[in-house]
């Protein structure tokens, strides 16, 4: 029988047995590795004999963790990168040479897209966005040139789904292969592989470190496709090989990842309730609210709605960064998944790569304002949000 996914989450592939009994992991803080002779160092770097010969390709403290996502992701196999962009840059520029084409989801994380629109696309990738919240608009955009479709689901920072399956479908039929960022949802609440994906990427940075005090990424699919990935992306390409401290802490915070965002889940569905019913607040954005209009994409494939709150105040911009200076507990930064309530408005930080124009085409509003609920008690949560919200009396003034 296979074991649950909390389980898997802190036993997988790691024997104390077979390490003096140590219950942690060891920490392998090494570069390099020394070979039993020459010939079998000359036999490694053939690809010849298994085992690690150097830390940029691989490390033991790495391929655990890599041996873990994948079987909460349920891949063959994974890698480790130094950030999430790391993982995605390396898995981009793997996947795609001159006069191929990638079709993107509209919205993207600031940085995802700057890659694309000023990076891949100088290199002769052609980048075409497309809304895939309604596949029909990838039949229609698809060609034979088309190598790759890569989306966010739910998307940073304005929560549109992307549903998977019906993406997979369609690309699989033309020969495309589909990536997913399922850094908002973790493997927790969605499982890319299972409904079609063939890679899935991470910041690993945010829900699966957990606690703000790590930058890395991660990536997993077949093991051909992590394997190429991994002697070309990562060790040639762009070096964004993760260190082997970071991969232990991510290690330790994939053993508590379950319990973390059942509790992350649980207090964003309250404060996305209660934020709804609040005077001056006028659209939020949650795929466990009935008014988000992609419910059933959720419910299809999402165990539980996630933790990533949008919204947006009437009072626009200025209503929403005075609301933001009023807060006391909740923090003002970007990031997310972490312990502590974040705060942050994309248009001017997270997404500002993005000119004014580009964010009014790809449905990025200036008004918008993301909430990543943390593990606070959820009333402490809602009491800052409340001295925080404009009152009607300052809402006049305002
Ligand atoms: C942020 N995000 O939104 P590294 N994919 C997604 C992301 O949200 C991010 C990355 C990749 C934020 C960072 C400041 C969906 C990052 C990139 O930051 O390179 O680990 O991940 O607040």
């Amino acid at each position: 029988m296979t074991q649950g996914f909390a389980t898997r989450a802190i036993h997988h592939a790691y024997n104390p047995q077979e390490n003096e009994g140590a219950l942690t992991p060891p920490l392998h803080l090494t570069s390099t590795f020394a070979f039993e002779s020459a010939e079998a160092g000359g036999e490694m770097f053939a690809g010849e004999r298994p085992g690690h010969f150097y830390s940029r390709i691989s490390n033991p403290t790495c391929d655990l963790l890599e041996k873990r996502i994948a079987t909460l992701e349920g891949a063959e196999a994974g890698l480790a990168l130094s950030s999430g962009m790391g993982a995605i840059t390396a898995t981009l520029w793997t996947l795609l040479s001159p006069g191929d084409e990638v079709i993107v989801d509209r919205t993207l994380y600031g940085c995802t897209f700057t890659f694309l629109q000023h990076g891949l696309a100088k290199w002769g990738v052609k980048v075409t966005h497309v809304d895939l919240t309604n596949p029909d608009n990838l039949r229609d955009a698809i060609t034979g040139t088309t190598r790759v479709i890569y989306f966010e689901t739910p998307a940073n920072p304005n929560m549109r789904l992307v549903d998977i399956a019906a993406i997979s479908e369609i690309a699989h039929d033309m020969g495309a292969t589909v990536v997913v960022d399922n850094t908002y949802a973790t493997p927790y609440l969605t499982r890319p592989i299972a409904l079609g994906a063939d890679i899935v990427v991470h910041s690993a940075t945010k829900y699966l470190g957990g606690h703000g005090d790590v930058v890395a990424g991660l990536v997993v699919g077949s093991t051909e496709k992590i394997t190429e990935i991994r002697l070309i992306g990562m060790k040639d390409l762009t070096g964004a090989v993760m260190a082997p401290f970071n991969a232990m802490l991510i290690l330790r915070g994939l053993k508590t990842l379950a319990l973390r965002v059942d509790r992350h889940c649980a207090s964003a569905q309250i404060v996305a309730e209660w934020l709804e019913k609040q005077q001056g607040v006028g659209k939020v954005f949650y795929p466990g609210l009935d008014s988000f209009e992609q419910h059933d994409v959720a419910k299809s494939q999402m165990d539980q709605p996630g933790a990533m709150i949008a919204f947006e105040l009437d009072g626009g911009f200025e209503a929403g960064r005075a609301m933001m200076n009023r807060l006391s507990m909740i923090q003002r930064a970007v990031s997310l998944g972490d312990a502590e309530t974040l705060i942050q408005h994309p248009a001017s930080m997270t997404h500002s790569v993005y000119t004014p124009e580009e964010r009014a085409a790809h449905d990025i509003s200036d008004g918008l304002i993301r909430l990543s609920v943390g593990l606070e008690e959820v009333d402490d949560i809602i009491a800052d949000l409340q001295q925080a919200l404009p009152a009607p009396a300052r809402m006049a003034a305002e």
